[in-house]
């Protein structure tokens, strides 16, 4: 984009015989490009039970440029935002006499899973439900107050809330477990572009990206849509060394069990693996240790200890390693990288960060990373602003006067 102006620049001062001025009036260096802050769960999910419209709406007021719903179908056929398809943990489900009965255990990709499956329930009975907050480290006041939204009301939403706030505001739908839920009669995929499509979405240039940790659906996608496809790219865990460990089920996309091919997610990120996934998609989401992992500062007989003595073992024991060079090989490759999930709460936060969120996202940015998932889109919005006024010199009078180019924020 600053390419683009600067030659326009060069043409109307070249035309107008003053060439010699350009060096004062345009600020040295390519301008940096903004990094997009990506609502995960909503980007207010950090604060509101995730994937409502309220902790949609919170995270859009805290600057979050895409909005996340996780996708899971109902028995009717309708898609709607939850994390999982059993809504035992994210709803009020279980106290509600009315659906006592339909407790089931079901097999979700290999693992028995024992609660209350959105596939059992038509969407005027999921509209019964209330959200609740899953997490418990998370405040439960408003558990039991939101409903249970579609994606055809959160498209309508986000369309109108980027009408009311001036601003490019996009929806960045993840299809969930897309495997089962072909094997249970659901497919996922052409619901999703059907409503994609009445919402006239469903072109390149529309302000979607789609993405799933499967790879099959995306492959089948890509036959049916121009919009921008993400992998997103798992592991089980990191060990204390910081190296990357494959326990299933998280360890390779579900699609490779049922089809029998061999490795691991990690496959996906070798050059072989990146030239593959390039091939269908346009960018990448990995979890954020394979782009900077982490190691413990100390070691008890195998496990982590705890370094700074609050009695419990998390990040804030651990210290970054060096960064790989995947954000690099990527871009070689034309692809974009997004990695997740990026949290506020101190014992997310590893010790470099010395319990600072914006430290975290500054040091992302810096890798080049073109996005993040956040749950605190505040967070990711304010380090991206200090982010740009460290990189861009032009962005200071961006930020002040509100005269910003394309791609600025
Ligand atoms: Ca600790």
């Amino acid at each position: 984009m600053k390419r683009l102006f600067l030659r326009a620049g060069v043409l109307a001062l070249a035309l107008a015989g003053s060439l010699p001025a350009l060096a004062h009036r345009d600020p040295p260096g390519p301008a940096v490009k903004a990094p997009l802050v990506i609502g995960h769960r909503g980007g207010g999910s950090g604060y509101l039970p995730e994937h409502t419209l309220e902790a949609y709406a919170l995270g859009i007021e805290l600057g979050a440029d895409y909005v996340e719903p996780d996708l899971v179908a109902t028995k009717d056929g309708h898609l709607i935002a939850r994390h999982e398809p059993n809504l035992i943990n994210t709803t009020n489900v279980k106290d509600l006499p009315q659906f006592a009965a339909r407790k089931r255990t079901v097999m979700l990709d290999g693992v028995p899973d024992t609660g209350f499956f959105a596939s059992d329930f038509t969407l005027a009975e999921i509209k019964q439900l209330r959200a609740v907050q899953p997490l418990p480290e998370r405040g439960t006041q408003f558990d039991g107050q939101f409903e249970i939204p579609t994606l055809a009301e959160i498209v309508e939403f986000v369309k109108r809330k980027s009408q009311e706030k001036g601003r490019r505001i996009g929806l960045y739908p993840e299809t969930k477990h897309p495997t089962y839920h072909r094997s249970i009669g659901l497919a996922l995929e052409d619901r999703l572009l059907r409503v994609l499509t009445q919402a006239g979405w469903n072109h390149r240039g529309a302000p979607v990206f789609i993405q799933s940790f499967e790879t099959a659906n995306l492959r089948y996608l890509r036959t049916r849509t121009e919009l921008p496809l993400v992998q997103l790219v798992d592991a089980d865990d990191i060990d204390a060394a910081g190296k990357l460990v494959f326990n299933p089920p998280y360890h390779k996309p579900y699609d490779w069990v049922v089809s029998g091919r061999a490795g691991n997610f990690g496959d996906l990120l070798t050059p072989a693996g990146l030239a593959e996934v390039a091939t269908y998609a346009d960018g990448i989401g990995p979890w954020k240790p394979y782009i900077r992992s982490t190691a413990c500062t100390l070691v008890n007989g195998g496990a982590c200890a705890d370094v700074n003595g609050d009695g419990k073992v998390n990040e804030a024991d651990r210290t970054l390693l060096p960064p790989t060079d995947l954000v690099q090989r990527a871009h070689a490759l034309g692809l974009l990288v997004h990695p997740y999930t990026f949290r506020s709460e101190p014992r997310r936060l590893v010790s470099d960060y010395a319990g600072n969120p914006a430290a975290e996202y500054l040091m992302f940015y810096e890798l080049g990373v073109d996005g993040v998932f956040s749950d605190f889109a505040d967070d990711a919005v304010a380090a991206r602003t200090q982010y740009l006024l460290k990189n861009d010199p032009d962005y200071a009078r961006c930020l002040v006067d509100g005269r910003c180019g394309r791609g600025r924020r």
